[in-house]
């Protein structure tokens, strides 16, 4: 496949410094972090040809910028890190002829969010650049860290979905396989939370105002897409053709952000669109003196990427969030087949040897009728040709079993924005259901059409008589070969229950694909003691690659020696983590306390509100203690950080309640150092690479079958952080891995919840929970009124409240808390188990995930460049 667009500019314009050539060696770190020996560093360095760094940067700061020297650490950061984009550059151009040349299959990722955090750590860690670089560094006075904290996350996404992405792209990269990203170039991404007087507040995400040197744009490569307008048939010889011709046109401008590999010369790609005006400006009415008129194309064009949605928006927002995911998925689909085209002409039929999408969620589901429109009118396909190239391009994952999370589009909004699409959909959906009713034949008429109506991608909506909706899920379904869940429990729900007629009816389609997270960031660079620390005791870092390496730890477990020096780096990263609290909120904590943390979205069902319940609790027992008993208590550090959705109120509440309760306890002088409470603000992908090398104890406390998988939570593994969690998601095959003993599981199972929740107004609570009850109720946090809509979400003599069930789970959830506290006190076994989680974790590197995904979905194979 040629590779159109990358040709132009910046080919030539790149540094034309030949890459270096050291990659396939595993870097060692210069601070002697991860240094395996001085003979690999010394290779390395010899064998680069490229300038001085330190020349490089005050030149880049010169030209660039302006300035003479790097006065500050954020002009270090400019000047570091345009250096480094030409390195990265120069690997990305050739990891790109070589795939030119080969033309293997791609894989390419479709998705509304990548959540990429911070790059420069990162790009010259997997380009193993970082000896270079940190001594061109400490020569104009700074320190590789210090510089790095100057750059700004790279929010483009909400929480988890957004975050796998970004770690799927390492490890696409990493293994060499031929695969892009492609979505979305917002301008503002993932909203600033502060807190003011303890409550969230939100602030845009301004990230590209001093530019963002790990882009490249793509000058002259841009799509048109095209929204709403009419369709109509025309003859074009005998045959009948569909034109259709929108009323409003955009530019899709590619961006492009290379991603570099670990320890491989592979450098991949993520392409991002930018939504431009078709025309600069109106002059006419300029001229006229309508100014505002005369922007209102430009202004309409531009807020398709404007802003990244919440995962909660209101329904006005709704119709921009199809407008988005239309037009990237459109973008993508057209910059793919052109370059199919370059190389393939129009032989389609070798498209699903070449390419395949995977659907991150049914954000990208629009797909399946853009390809069919794209192979049909634009290509002049037939039908049915069409669609078995469709179907076995596409691949889908669903990623949440919240009801309200399942998108579906009313079909008025579809049809006023993409009247061809609706069109699609309906004769897809005709196909589907006149397929599904031969399949079924043998069923009674009854039984047929109620399960046909069941499965329809078109139907009524069940709040709403009048409404018809299109089922993005279904539609997923129907057009893709393979569909995963993202954790073992997770898939069986969706198998079971989600979408259970569509397994019924397609069984082999059904895949599990445990999620992952890159071993890279997650523990090598944002844990660099304990990193060195593993690859002193393994002899060698190549665990970093291979994570199931990790597992000979185990035979240190019970080593003191080794427990002690496990201790020491654990240490060192709570102070880091209590400078960082001092910093934000002014108080210097207990670093010898246990640090027990809770960081994800704040939502109902992931039930920070038990979390709160049990500090109180602590607290209150505290209180009662006699200064002996004290003595005895189990200190802790407790620390709650997540954002909430703009409009999810319940979840305000749920921080505020945080940060009420923590005004309380911090400032009692009987307890504040066996237990504090912080909220810490804007939790993003930078604050969790401090924030979990420091944790102890982690909470993964959703009611069972509601986290599909959760990610932190193998991140603490690797970083030996103990689990308290119900037996959800992910947790369970943790749990699998790192011996269910060694995790504080509690709580109710899944295939109880049905039940329970029917029972729950006749359940009684725990005399503990009542009494909280009241104490929230009658102020002792002040603001009741304010949690007076909390206490009643889970009172029982509301039907249908406490639907995330947090009184069942109250009592057990103490025991296990009480469970934790008996075994802090036995530090060997405390660190015992510490050591077996990181032992166990190999299982959850995101490059065993891709593997999967890369031989049971996608088949394709690795291609690397030569070095
Ligand atoms: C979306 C919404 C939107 C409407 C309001 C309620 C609600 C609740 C949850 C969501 C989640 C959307 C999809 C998502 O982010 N899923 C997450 O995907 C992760 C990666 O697979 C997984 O680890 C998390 O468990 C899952 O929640």
């Amino acid at each position: 496949m040629s590779l159109r667009g990358l040709q132009t500019g910046t080919r030539g314009s790149a540094s034309g410094v030949p890459v270096q050539s050291a990659r396939h060696v595993i870097p060692a770190r210069s601070r002697g972090a991860l240094r395996v020996s001085a003979v690999a560093e010394a290779e390395r360095t010899a064998t680069s040809s490229s300038p001085a760094p330190t020349g490089d940067i005050t030149n880049k700061l010169k030209y660039l910028f302006g300035k003479e020297a790097a006065e500050t650490p954020k002009d270090a950061y400019h000047g570091t890190a345009w250096s480094v984009r030409e390195r990265l550059i120069d690997s990305f151009d050739k990891t790109h002829e070589h795939w030119k040349k080969e033309d293997p299959k791609f894989i390419y990722y479709l998705s509304a969010e990548f959540l990429m955090g911070r790059s420069l750590t990162n790009t010259v860690y997997n380009l193993g650049l970082e000896g270079e670089y940190a001594d061109a560094l400490r020569q104009l006075g700074y320190d590789m860290e210090k510089v790095a904290d100057a750059e700004r996350d790279a929010a483009l996404g909400n929480g988890g979905l957004g975050r796998l992405a970004a770690c799927f792209l390492d490890s696409i990269a990493t293994l060499d396989l031929p695969g892009w990203g492609y979505g979305i170039r917002y301008k503002y991404g993932m909203f600033k939370q502060v807190l003011k007087n303890g409550y969230q507040a939100e602030q845009p995400d301004i990230w590209l105002t001093s530019g963002n040197p790990w882009e490249i744009r793509r000058d002259g490569l841009r799509f048109e897409v095209g929204f709403g307008g009419r369709v109509e048939r025309k003859k074009d010889g005998n045959k009948e053709v569909t034109v259709w011709t929108p009323s409003e046109k955009v530019w899709a401008q590619a961006y492009d952000n290379p991603i570099p590999g670990f320890s491989t010369p592979t450098t991949s790609n993520l392409r991002l669109w930018d939504a431009q005006p078709i025309s600069e400006f109106d002059l006419g009415a300029f001229n006229a003196g309508d100014y505002d008129r005369a922007m209102l194309d430009r202004e309409r064009a531009e807020a398709i990427s404007a802003v990244l949605y919440p995962n909660d928006s209101t329904p006005e927002g709704k119709e921009l969030r199809l407008k988005q995911q239309y037009f990237f998925v459109c973008a993508s689909l057209q910059d793919v087949l052109s370059r199919f085209k370059a190389t393939h002409g129009t032989k389609f039929e070798l498209l699903p040897d070449k390419a395949c999408f995977q659907l991150n969620d049914t954000h990208p589901t629009i797909a399946v009728a853009e390809l069919m429109r794209l192979l049909v009118d634009v290509e002049g396909l037939d039908w049915d040709a069409a669609w078995t190239i469709t179907t076995k391009c596409l691949n889908y994952t669903n990623h949440t079993v919240m009801p309200e999370a399942l998108e579906k589009w009313p079909v008025k909004v579809m049809a006023k924005m993409l009247p061809r699409h609706m069109e699609i959909i309906e004769v897809i959906n005709e196909g589907w259901t006149k397929w599904l009713g031969g399949h079924l034949k043998e069923l009674k008429a009854e039984e047929r059409a109620k399960r046909i109506s069941a499965m329809s991608i078109i139907h009524e909506n069940p709040w709403n008589k009048e409404e018809m909706l299109v089922n993005m899920a279904y539609l997923a379904v129907v057009g893709s070969s393979a569909v995963n869940g993202v954790a073992a429990i997770h898939s069986n729900i969706v198998k079971d229950e989600i979408l259970n007629d569509f397994y019924q009816i397609f069984p082999s389609k059904f895949q599990n694909k445990t999620n992952g997270v890159t071993p890279r960031r997650w523990l090598a660079w944002c844990n660099p003691e304990l990193a060195s620390l593993i690859t002193e005791t393994l002899g060698s870092n190549e665990w970093i690659n291979d994570t199931e390496k990790l597992s000979a730890l185990r035979a240190h477990a019970s080593d003191p020696t080794f427990q002690k020096k496990w201790a020491a780096v654990k240490h060192a990263k709570k102070e880091k983590l209590a400078a960082l609290i001092k910093k934000i909120h002014g108080d210097s904590v207990n670093t010898n306390a246990l640090f027990d943390i809770q960081i994800k979205r704040i939502h109902e069902y992931k039930r920070q509100y038990l979390n709160v319940l049990s500090i109180i609790w602590r607290y209150k027992q505290l209180k009662k203690m006699t200064p002996e008993q004290r003595k005895k208590a189990v200190p802790r550090v407790c620390l709650i950080g997540g954002k909430a959705a703009s409009a999810y109120d319940m979840a305000k509440r749920i921080i505020r309640l945080v940060t009420a309760v923590g005004d309380v306890i911090n400032k009692d002088p009987e307890t504040k150092d066996l237990l504090s409470l912080y909220f810490l603000p804007d939790y993003n992908v930078t604050l969790a690479e401090t924030i979990i090398p420091a944790a102890e104890l982690s909470q993964h406390i959703s009611t069972a079958g509601t986290e599909a998988s959760g990610t932190s939570n193998m991140k603490f593994q690797m970083n030996g952080c103990l689990i308290i969690g119900t037996w959800d998601g992910a947790n369970i095959e943790i749990a699998e891995e790192t011996g269910v003993d060694n995790v504080f599981v509690f709580g109710v199972r899944a295939d109880e919840i049905n039940q329970l929740r029917k029972e729950r107004k006749n359940f009684k609570t725990d005399p503990r929970w009542d009494e909280i009850m009241k104490d929230i109720e009658g102020g002792m946090f002040g603001d009741k009124d304010y949690f007076k809509p909390l206490v009643d979400s889970v009172n029982n003599m509301k039907v249908g409240n406490d639907w995330f069930l947090v009184a069942n789970d109250f009592a057990a959830y103490l025991d296990a808390q009480e469970e934790v506290d008996k075994v802090y006190k036995d530090q060997s076994e405390w660190l015992r188990r510490s050591i077996m989680y990181t032992a166990g974790s190999g299982k959850f590197s995101s490059d065993r995930t891709i593997r999967e995904y890369a031989e049971d979905i996608w088949h394709v194979k690795p291609s690397r460049p030569a070095a």
